[in-house]
């Protein structure tokens, strides 16, 4: 596959987009090619969800984007109330009820090198647009995935919990997984244990028993993944949060994945092996209609 074909998702040019402090149109909205952000991934973001003109839980993704900033020493220029503000004057700026919001914190402009300490002011951008991950007929018919030779990032190297510009570790293993042939992969930690997808946080289910790795095991505290562990507990459903081997995903049950683009989503087969009977399972069903519920105000 040639990663560099012609771009056939060409930006709508009517888009307004928040740019320091500004709504802009698209042309404006530009990035200086000394910002820290495009030189080194020095930076911080979040992927938002809109549904029916409300924001999914728009506070806890302020809290985590908060929590990435510190992680990396960087100051955010505006207060989570701004921030708040600012995403929702973009959504309203486009007319959008349903959609996808990115909010990017970049180190800024600075010198050829890498110290932050010769950055300026740090750049807030967000851009309201749409997006779909992977194919409509997947959450009825379940998805394939592997499980990848690339391993997560070292929680003592860069955290996965950042939400970090420097996305190379997940995008190496989306590669393999588009080589592959299917739209996601497993990564597993330095320990062998699993830790999450390229984009999303992964779950299965056991005799019953739903299971997720837990942070510690070097993954992105999913704003979906908590919603959905929510979703467990008022069902009163057993769920754990525990580690994983290659085996657990082998002899599940059932397995999905979560994320904010992703939704909830089956997987119904990893390295070519079905999962279960090979159809999405009762829990992962009632999981999804939930979440929709959730996510439509009736939750
Ligand atoms: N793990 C990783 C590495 C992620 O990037 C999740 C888990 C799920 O987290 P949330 O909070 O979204 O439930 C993510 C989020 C994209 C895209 O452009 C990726 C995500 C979200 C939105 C868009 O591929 N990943």
């Amino acid at each position: 596959m040639n990663f560099s074909a012609p771009n056939q998702f060409a930006p709508d040019p009517n888009l307004k987009v928040f740019l320091n402090g500004h709504i802009v149109p698209l042309a404006q909205a530009t990035i200086n090619v000394f910002d820290h952000g495009l030189l080194y991934g020095d930076g911080v973001f979040e992927g938002i969800r809109a549904y029916g003109g409300r924001v999914f839980r728009l506070e806890a993704h302020l809290q985590r984007l908060a929590e990435s900033a510190r992680a990396i020493r960087l100051h955010i220029p505006m207060t989570p109330q701004e921030l708040a503000e600012a995403t929702l004057d973009t959504i309203n700026a486009n007319r959008i009820t349903d959609g996808y919001i990115r909010l990017v914190v970049t180190r800024g402009v600075g010198y050829l090198g890498v110290s932050p300490a010769r950055t300026g002011n740090p750049s807030v951008f967000i851009i309201a647009s749409q997006i779909e991950l992977y194919p409509r007929e997947l959450y009825e018919k379940g998805m394939a995935i592997i499980s990848c030779s690339v391993i997560r990032n070292h929680p003592n190297a860069v955290s996965p919990r950042i939400k970090s510009l420097n996305y190379l570790n997940n995008i190496l293993a989306k590669i393999e997984a588009l080589d592959a042939g299917v739209h996601e992969a497993v990564m597993y930690n330095h320990l062998g244990y699993v830790a999450e997808c390229t984009g999303d946080n992964i779950f299965v289910i056991r005799k019953g028993v739903v299971m997720t790795p837990p942070t510690a095991a070097g993954l992105l505290e999913g704003i979906t993944r908590d919603a959905v562990i929510e979703l467990l507990e008022k069902r009163g459903l057993p769920f754990k949060e525990i580690n994983l081997t290659r085996h657990d995903l082998y002899v599940a049950d059932e397995a999905f994945l979560t994320g904010t683009a992703a939704e909830v989503i089956p997987v119904t087969k990893i390295d070519n092996r079905p999962i279960g009977d090979g159809q999405p399972g009762m829990i992962t069903r009632q999981l999804i209609a939930d979440f929709r519920n959730l996510v439509n105000g009736r939750g």
